[in-house]
């Protein structure tokens, strides 16, 4: 590769859960899976075998709405220790291909290839090796995405799932970009889209056509990136250590809200997110804070410890419903609510390693460096 170019997979299992729970349960092979909470406890779908997303089945489903689109579906709960060891499986081949990896969730990560390979067909015959490497050592296949940098990589390991594998060479990104809705861009949220199709803008081609000091007045710093990602640049790097010091999950409301009913839902949506992200990594943390952004935009925090740790939402929602009326007094509109877990314990030192590189699963997820 050129100095100035780069080699960039990003490697991501199919169906994780649902794939591990059809490998371990043959019987299972073919049928509509769904892993997650039960229909009959107001669960939520964590993921589904493709056979049941035909049925419009899909992550962060309410279960009882997955069983009525798909009644046949198999319900089963998730079984952690056992995601989380093969994704020590799959991310040690990672790192035998290359020193810079970069996990993003238990079973996905960016690989940093540049100095095995002269172009990116070579990394793609790599990431063909690589997910070969993934099917002989785990039963598992993967989805592979090649490019320049790490938000066409990603993109294009989403282009053709499962077991697909997808390149998008420099010169084919702008026709690529220009068709692409924006909900794919990297950090375009619901928030964000609604504001731009409120204006019209659908896809790549409307984001360069906007230009870099609309998208600024519009959406400020993060609007200046997205006009670039509209170009085809994402100079970001691939990271390979981020300690974890935080689970959180946060959410810019689309209008302001002043009732402490609905602020008290939308707290327990995200702490039952903060939990399911707790549970996945077999931690608990020790100080549970709240976030509040007033429509002021005054940000204001207010955080309570336990020696034995926060992990279930059920344990932190009075906890943060005291902190809120804590801060409400004034009854002040509220823009943003958050929910973060720090102060992060491992049952054992093992944990520990591999929190150090097991970060977001969320993009607005809260990280500390
Ligand atoms: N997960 C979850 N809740 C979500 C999203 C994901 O519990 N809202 C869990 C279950 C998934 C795993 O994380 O199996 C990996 O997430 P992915 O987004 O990669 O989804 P899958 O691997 O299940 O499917 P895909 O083939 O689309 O990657
Ligand atoms: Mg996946």
């Amino acid at each position: 590769m050129n100095k100035a170019s780069r080699a960039i997979l990003h490697l991501d299992l199919d169906a994780f859960y649902a794939s591990i729970e059809q490998r371990d349960h043959p019987e299972y092979r073919g049928k509509s899976v769904i892993v997650g909470g039960s229909p009959d406890r107001r669960g939520v779908v964590a993921t589904a075998s493709y056979e049941a997303r035909k049925y419009g089945v899909h992550s962060a489903m309410p279960s009882r709405t997955a069983q009525r689109l798909c009644p046949d579906a198999i319900f089963l709960p998730a079984r952690f220790e056992v995601y989380r060891a093969v994704s020590q499986q799959i991310m040690a081949i990672f790192r035998n291909h290359s020193a810079l990896v970069e996990p993003l969730s238990l079973d996905e990560a960016y690989l940093d290839v540049t100095n095995a390979v002269h172009t990116l067909e070579e990394a793609a015959r790599l990431a063909r090796e690589i997910k070969r490497q993934i099917w002989d050592q785990t039963q598992l296949t993967a989805s592979a995405g090649i490019s320049y940098c790490k938000f066409l990589a990603k993109i294009a390991s989403d282009a053709h799932k499962p077991d697909g594998l997808t390149v998008i060479p420099y010169e084919e990104a702008p026709v690529f970009l220009e068709a692409l809705p924006i909900e794919k861009f990297f950090g375009v949220g619901k928030v964000t889209a609604a504001k731009l199709r409120d204006l019209g803008i659908q896809t790549g081609a409307d984001l360069k056509h906007l230009g870099e000091e609309r998208l600024h007045d519009l959406l400020g710093k993060h609007g200046e990136q997205l006009y670039r990602f509209a170009c085809g640049e994402d100079g970001r790097p691939v990271e390979p250590v981020r300690e974890r010091k935080s689970v959180g999950k946060e959410v810019t409301l689309e209008h302001d809200i002043r009732d402490r009913g609905e602020m008290e839902r939308i707290l327990e949506q995200l702490a039952v997110q903060v939990e399911r992200r707790l549970v996945e990594l077999g931690i608990t943390g020790k100080t549970l804070t709240l976030k509040v952004r007033w429509s002021t935009f005054e940000l204001v925090t207010r955080a309570t410890s336990c020696a034995w740790g926060f992990q279930l939402a059920q344990e932190m929602l009075p906890v943060l419903r005291s902190m809120l009326s804590g801060l409400d007094e004034d009854k002040r509109a509220v823009r943003l609510l958050g929910v973060i877990v720090s102060g992060l314990i491992s049952p054992d030192e093992t944990h520990r390693a591999r929190l150090v590189v097991t970060p977001s699963l969320w993009q607005d997820e809260h990280v500390e460096a």
